[in-house]
């Protein structure tokens, strides 16, 4: 399991200049789906995060996080002392429309601490359903929300009962039946958040039934592992890796999931496909085993704002963990796109503007028109990092209509062949037609002067993740994302080598 990609030992991660570029307009057909969470409020400074802290014109719909449902009456009510009513939290959240008028609110009800046990008793009955459907409408409409958003984990699971799958569909079917007889306003948005995970898909959610009924389908892709496992893995990968092939862990990554609702008949067109602004972390068994698949012993330190075990926002990752307060080195794995990071015994596997890049591409170039971001506050909406404010949201508007290569959607340039995808579920296996795309050749500049940035390398090193730093510095690399170079440095005293694109000893 242990290969020689770990070798890539980063002394310091340089992203800055790149991204300090005025902001242009989400593309009028991409979705951008932006998390805000209630309990952000209470962070300390600079983690403290409230609606104005949102950057209107990166998102083109806000949800937020959470509403919750009454035990005995099941309508819908807030959660936090000061989400309602005049100045409260609901409205400043609302007020962002005035910014941004293609801006869309949702409320989005329940989550993962809220759990299924009043979800569960609210969905049994048409009379408990139709009381929150019927308190849905009045709470929406009288708040200037433009939607609702079901954050149910997960029908089914988590002490909901079998029959709630069947139960969830029928909520979701009365529900887009009363907001399109609701004549008194815009019609009102009906989206869920849903699982990512195969044995979680398959048991609670009838795909085809409350694809019908829905706008969008927001697949939480990311919490695929964590410090409820025994190694190291992380949060969001990608792709899979070779050593897991023919496993279960195939089944844990950001391309599978996306494509395994797909082959369940979600349309392609409805599906927001997630992008994580945070890192899983872990507390090593050993700090000289630290790769992917390192024995752990629990979940990580928690960090200075989001004080959570196991968990750090990307902000914290940046400023403590690989900045001056511990120093941590930052090894990027070229098979599931993304890096993690270490110290000591802490070790966390995250996403920064690199991997963001490559995932958003992937969405892009496989023609999924929304990506879903959980959530705001864990950017470095401050700029703690020096990398400019929300770096990593920056990083998906500006790549929601690029290809892989890096090259502007439709893929041009030559033909690209996307799939065939094979899936195969319990013993079945279904393949999905590839589809070619052959678009004129886009307009190459050829160099062969020496190229002076890393982008140029990059843009030289046809198609390589790594390439030699353009300076000649053997203790220097370039690391490439599609046309776009990163100047990377290797740990002290060790030099990049092409051919195992690692820094090692010279
Ligand atoms: C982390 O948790 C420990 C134990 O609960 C607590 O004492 C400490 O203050 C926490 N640290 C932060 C930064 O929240
Ligand atoms: C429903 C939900 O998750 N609400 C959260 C709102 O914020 C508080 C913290 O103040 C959390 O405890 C809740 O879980």
């Amino acid at each position: 399991m242990f290969s020689h990609w770990i070798l890539l030992a980063l002394a310091t991660v340089a992203f800055g200049a790149t991204f300090l570029k005025e902001r242009k307009p989400v593309a009028s057909n991409k979705r951008v789906i932006c998390y805000h969470t209630n309990w952000s409020q209470y962070r300390p400074s600079p983690g403290t995060f409230n609606p104005p802290d949102i950057n209107p014109n990166l998102c083109t719909h806000l949800m937020y996080s959470f509403g919750v449902i009454d035990a005995t009456t099941f309508e819908i009510i807030p959660y936090e002392w000061n989400d309602d009513g005049p100045g409260g939290l609901y409205e400043q959240f609302n007020n962002l429309k005035n910014q941004n008028p293609e801006l869309k609110t949702l409320l989005a009800i329940g989550g993962w601490n809220f759990g299924m046990d009043v979800v569960s008793d609210m969905m049994a009955t048409t009379q408990t359903r139709a009381a929150f459907i019927n308190s849905a409408l009045t709470f929406l409409r009288s708040r200037n929300f433009d939607g609702l958003d079901l954050d149910f984990e997960y029908p089914a699971n988590r002490g909901s009962p079998p029959e709630d799958k069947q139960r969830f569909t029928l909520l979701c079917q009365e529900l887009r039946a009363a907001f399109d007889a609701d004549t008194t306003g815009p019609t009102l948005l009906l989206t869920a958040a849903v699982g990512a995970g195969k044995a979680t898909v398959d048991s609670a959610y009838e795909v085809p039934e409350i694809n019908a009924a829905l706008d969008f389908i927001n697949v939480m892709s990311y919490d695929f592992h964590g410090a409820w496992e025994t190694d190291t893995d992380h949060n969001a990968p990608l792709y899979s890796r070779a050593s897991q092939a023919g496993s279960d862990d195939e089944y844990w990554t950001t391309e599978w999931s996306s494509n395994y609702w797909v082959s369940l008949g979600a349309d392609r067109d409805k599906l927001n496909i997630g992008i994580p602004l945070y890192g899983r972390s872990f507390t090593l068994a050993n700090p000289s085993t630290f790769g992917l698949d390192a024995p752990a012993t629990g979940e990580g330190v928690n960090g200075t704002w989001t004080r959570t075990y196991g968990f750090l926002a990307y902000y914290e990752v940046c400023l403590d963990f690989l900045g001056a307060k511990y120093g941590g080195n930052r090894i990027w794995n070229d098979e599931i796109k993304a890096p993690f990071a270490y110290h000591s015994d802490q070790w966390v596997g995250y996403d920064d503007v690199p991997s963001v890049i490559e995932k958003t591409r992937w969405i892009a170039e496989n023609n999924f028109p929304g990506v879903i971001v959980w959530a705001l506050d864990l950017d470095d909406f401050s700029n703690q990092c020096g990398g400019g404010a929300y770096p990593l949201m920056n990083a998906i508007v500006d790549n929601l209509d690029t290809c892989l290569d890096g090259t502007p959607i439709p893929c041009g340039g030559a033909t690209t062949t996307q799939g065939p995808t094979t899936t195969t579920v319990a013993g079945a296996t279904t393949t999905t037609a590839a589809t070619t795309t052959t678009t004129t050749a886009a307009t190459t500049t050829t160099s062969t002067a020496s190229p002076a940035t890393c982008s140029a390398a990059c843009a030289q090193s046809a198609g390589a993740s790594f390439t030699d730093h353009p300076t000649g510095d053997c203790g220097k690399y370039c690391q490439c994302v599609g046309d776009i170079g990163y100047d990377m440095t290797c740990s002290s005293g060790l030099c990049f080598k092409v051919d195992c694109s690692c820094c090692d000893w010279p």
